[in-house]
């Protein structure tokens, strides 16, 4: 097999970087280790930042997202009893996000895909990438129990944060940034109608909350947890007495209840690897960095990656030039680093840190005061939160 693009993966940045490559006639085939049931089931992230929408738009994979999405104007966030919220067209000539659920964008873009060539290859075993470092690489894999070898131009590395493409960088040239929290997220899915229009972000001495959702019959929740915490000691009626509690702001929410769709675990961490190119080997998405979800940025930065990604090897294929790829690193990774201070910042302000003194509680408060109250502060939320514009 040969193609120009070879994409590992068939996550969000792996689907558009084959849609955008495909709106400039850039041959790529996308390996993809897990069957497409599982890819489409996955449940995960919910906010799409205003420059992702356009992007979505301007793939033609906005069709669905314009009528199902659910435009925000705002969020709230929660901290001793009272509800402050943050206006995004105010602070932002006009910008918000749209809450839509990322599996809803993987649909709707293996839908596209599909139409166009199908060549996204679900469950590529032993996914292999070779001489990364000639003009010449390729990628070994097995399908249905046939050992096939594609030579190709160039490798995306779209494989996530556990997959192989960064682990084929040598160890060496790896330039990486970890920071793990002592805490993570209980995600949930419920069938309830959600209480009210937007997000609310709070802050609890039992721990974090946040709600948000999905559609108007069904609610998306998180509670912080303990890293290594067990489900089984999260019955319903645990969950649903600790989200009343860690919600309650005093003008009256109250949270629907009903039934519990999924209930997971999310660690939560930082990471960068500076490294995002090796060769003729381009990492773009959590194969290069993690946010701790707090920001809403982990999918909005794989979209931007992509983009920058998409323009350097349209220059490449159409003109020669290598400056773009030359430039790739320094150009996405100015916005990764944004999204992870930002990611980092709502996580530091809106959590309970179990080592936490008092003074750094104190800190906290006037910090969520400050931000919630100032118009300075709310403009920095606001801005960051609907998204900075793409490299
Ligand atoms: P992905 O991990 O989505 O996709 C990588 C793909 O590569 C997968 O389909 C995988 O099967 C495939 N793959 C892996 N190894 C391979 C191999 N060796 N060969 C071939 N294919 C391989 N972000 C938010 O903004 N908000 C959230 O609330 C949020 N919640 C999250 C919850 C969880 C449990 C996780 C894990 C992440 C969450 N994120 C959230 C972040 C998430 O949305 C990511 O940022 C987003 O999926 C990034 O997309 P990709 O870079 O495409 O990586
Ligand atoms: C979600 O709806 O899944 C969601 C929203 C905001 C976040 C994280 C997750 O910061």
């Amino acid at each position: 097999m040969k193609t120009q693009v070879a994409i590992i993966g068939a996550g969000p940045a792996g689907l558009l970087l084959a849609q955008l490559l495909r709106q400039n006639a850039i041959d790529c085939v996308i390996l993809e280790a897990r069957s497409e049931e599982y890819v489409l089931s996955r449940i995960r992230a919910g906010v799409l930042e205003h420059p992702t929408v356009e992007l979505l738009h301007s793939i033609g994979a906005g069709d669905r997202l314009g009528r199902e999405g659910l435009p925000h104007e705002g969020v709230d966030i929660v901290f001793r009893g009272e509800k402050r919220r943050i206006d995004f067209p105010s602070l932002t000539d006009g910008k918000k996000v749209t809450v839509y659920g990322q599996q809803e964008v993987v649909k709707d873009l293996i839908a596209l895909k599909k139409d166009f060539d199908g060549q996204i290859l679900f469950e590529a075993e032993n996914v292999q990438l070779h001489d990364i470092e000639s003009d010449s690489p390729s990628v070994s894999f097995t399908r249905h129990g046939e050992d096939v070898v594609l030579t190709c131009d160039f490798i995306a590395g779209c494989d996530g944060f556990h997959g192989v493409s960064r682990q084929t960088i040598p160890q060496d040239r790896l330039k990486l940034f970890e920071k793990v929290y002592p805490f993570a997220w209980l995600g949930l899915l419920a069938e309830a109608a959600p209480a009210q229009d937007e997000l609310i972000y709070s802050y609890h001495q039992n721990g974090f909350a946040l709600f948000s959702m999905r559609s108007p019959e069904v609610t998306r929740l998180y509670l912080q947890c303990h890293p290594e915490e067990n489900l089984d000691e999260w019955p319903d009626e645990r969950v649903w007495s600790e989200l009343h509690t860690r919600l309650e702001s005093g003008d009256g929410f109250r949270l629907n209840e009903g039934k519990i769709l999924r209930k997971d675990v999310t660690p939560m961490r930082s990471f960068v690897c500076e490294t995002m190119r090796h060769g003729r080997l381009f990492l773009a998405g959590d194969s290069a960095h993690i946010v701790p979800p707090t920001g809403a940025k982990g999918l909005n930065l794989a979209a931007g990656d992509v983009k920058v990604l998409n323009d350097a090897l349209v220059a490449f294929f159409k003109s020669g030039s290598t400056d773009l790829l030359d430039a790739y690193e320094a150009t996405a990774l100015k916005r990764v680093w944004a999204a992870e201070r930002f990611s980092w910042f709502m996580t530091r302000l809106l959590h309970k840190f179990p080592d936490g003194e008092p003074f750094d509680e104190a800190i906290q408060i006037a910090d969520l005061d400050y931000f919630t109250s100032s118009e300075a502060g709310r403009k920095t939320i606001a801005e960051n939160y609907v998204g900075l514009p793409f490299g």
